[in-house]
């Protein structure tokens, strides 16, 4: 058994550009320290509007101990409450998707309605206060329908910066009528931060996903200038070129397109929008759009592709015909869960506008080709010769910036506690 250092110290001897030692990844103790560090403090996207299309529709799910049960009231809004009833607490919604009245535990009948508010307590006596037993709230935001949460007292209030620029990315992709195509959940074996540092670099596209046609140009081209032969030079020359012509294109019928970074933010993020590879229409494997019925006002397939990424735990592709979405949710030191849930048109017709089999070909054997590198990546992040490794500058300037970032949180974590512990 190797020791492990003293957390404080870990955080604070983090060498820039490495990858984390070893205990980032396999040690429980720094297991429970993200879930409260991180998945305890931060927005975590969670699901989209379309998995809770009507009133009364329910969504519960786990961050780390946490169950969440979210629900979308009469007023369509959408509500987030801890999973658990005020009165012996058992776990209320215990099915992954439900549609309800109001929020009734099974065990004695405590009622809630959709405000949380405890409206039926049988048997407690006329002295008995149902407003002292309302259900717990938790923070929830839709940013343009993608719906995230913060467990947190108080949330990060850049949100709204996060907000403010997205909004009019995605909006016009029209979450608001789309409907859940498919959803998938594949069980990492691997630390949550190795499924976001493989997430944020395609240095690995090219030897592990011969299928995807997501640009390497965002994650960077991937070169460094010293691999840089004319041949490479002259395709960059015209990628980028292409990606002039069509970003004015799309900039003039109302797309934004153009880079926007802020990843050092608490709430940070980044987003941007690229013509496909192979001159491609979407994410699939003949490169055309995978489901006939496009979404908003679309009229031309050929959109690129706008990718969002956000820390801590997710990132997005909006196509012109469908929009795939990831959220990352830590299970344990070594397991992780990869949740992506494809997004068609709500009028589109399974068998008529698209086939299930064709929609989500690519990134079915994506997160697969990423999860066995991921394990790998655990497996050797156990092994005594493991020492933290160096990032490319041309290839993972985004790892670094998920790296830094983490590490930028636990350090004011553990100096908000310290500074706690030192007011008792
Ligand atoms: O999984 C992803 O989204 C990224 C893009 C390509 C592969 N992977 C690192
Ligand atoms: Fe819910 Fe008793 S535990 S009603
Ligand atoms: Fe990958």
């Amino acid at each position: 058994m190797r020791d492990i250092p003293d957390i404080a110290a870990l955080v604070a001897r983090r060498e820039a550009f490495k990858s984390l030692e070893a205990p980032f990844y396999t040690a429980a103790e720094i297991y429970d320290l993200d879930l409260e560090a991180i998945f305890g403090k931060m927005w975590i996207f969670v699901a989209s509007d379309a998995e809770l299309p009507e009133p009364g529709d329910c969504v519960t799910l786990s961050v780390g101990t946490t169950s969440v049960l979210l629900l979308r009231g009469d007023d369509e809004e959408v509500r987030a409450f801890h999973n658990v009833c005020r009165h012996r607490g058992a776990k209320l919604i215990n099915e992954p998707t439900a549609t309800i009245g109001n929020i009734v535990c099974r065990y004695h009948g405590w009622t809630y309605n959709e405000d949380g508010e405890l409206i039926l307590a049988d048997h407690m006596g006329s002295d008995f206060d149902k407003d002292c037993h309302g259900l717990k709230t938790i923070h929830v935001r839709s940013l343009a329908g993608l719906i995230f949460i913060c467990l947190a007292e108080t949330p990060p209030a850049d949100f709204d910066e996060m907000a403010r620029v997205m909004q009019r990315y995605l909006a016009p992709h029209d979450i608001a009528n789309c409907k859940v195509a498919h959803q998938s959940d594949l069980i990492e074996d691997g630390n949550w931060k190795l499924t976001m540092e493989n997430n944020r670099e395609c240095y690995h596209c090219e030897g592990n996903h011969p299928q995807l046609t997501v640009p390497l140009s965002e994650f960077g081209f991937g070169f460094s200038p010293d691999d840089m032969d004319e041949r490479r030079s002259q395709d960059v020359a015209n990628y980028l070129a292409d990606v002039a012509r069509n970003h004015a294109k799309w900039e003039s019928c109302g797309l934004p397109s153009a880079e926007e970074e802020h990843l050092s933010n608490i709430s940070g993020f980044r987003t941007m929008r690229l013509p496909l590879m192979w001159e491609g229409e979407s994410h699939t494997v003949d490169t055309k759009v995978a489901s006939k019925k496009l979404l908003g006002d679309f009229t031309d397939p050929k959109l690129g592709g706008l990718s969002f990424w956000t820390h801590p735990n997710s990132w997005h592709h909006f196509m012109s015909d469908h929009i795939v979405t990831f959220s990352v949710l830590p299970l344990s030191a070594g397991r992780t869960l990869v949740r992506t849930t494809w997004l068609v048109h709500k009028d589109a017709i399974e068998g008529q506008d698209y086939t299930l089999d064709n929609l989500t070909q690519v990134w079915r054997y994506t997160n697969q080709q990423d999860a066995d590198l991921v394990a790998l990546a655990q497996l050797g992040a156990a092994q005594p010769a493991y020492e933290p490794g160096p990032y490319s500058r041309y290839t993972e300037p985004h790892v670094e910036a998920f790296a830094a970032w983490y590490i930028a949180r636990m350090a004011e974590h553990l100096d908000t506690a310290a500074l706690q512990v030192a007011a008792q």
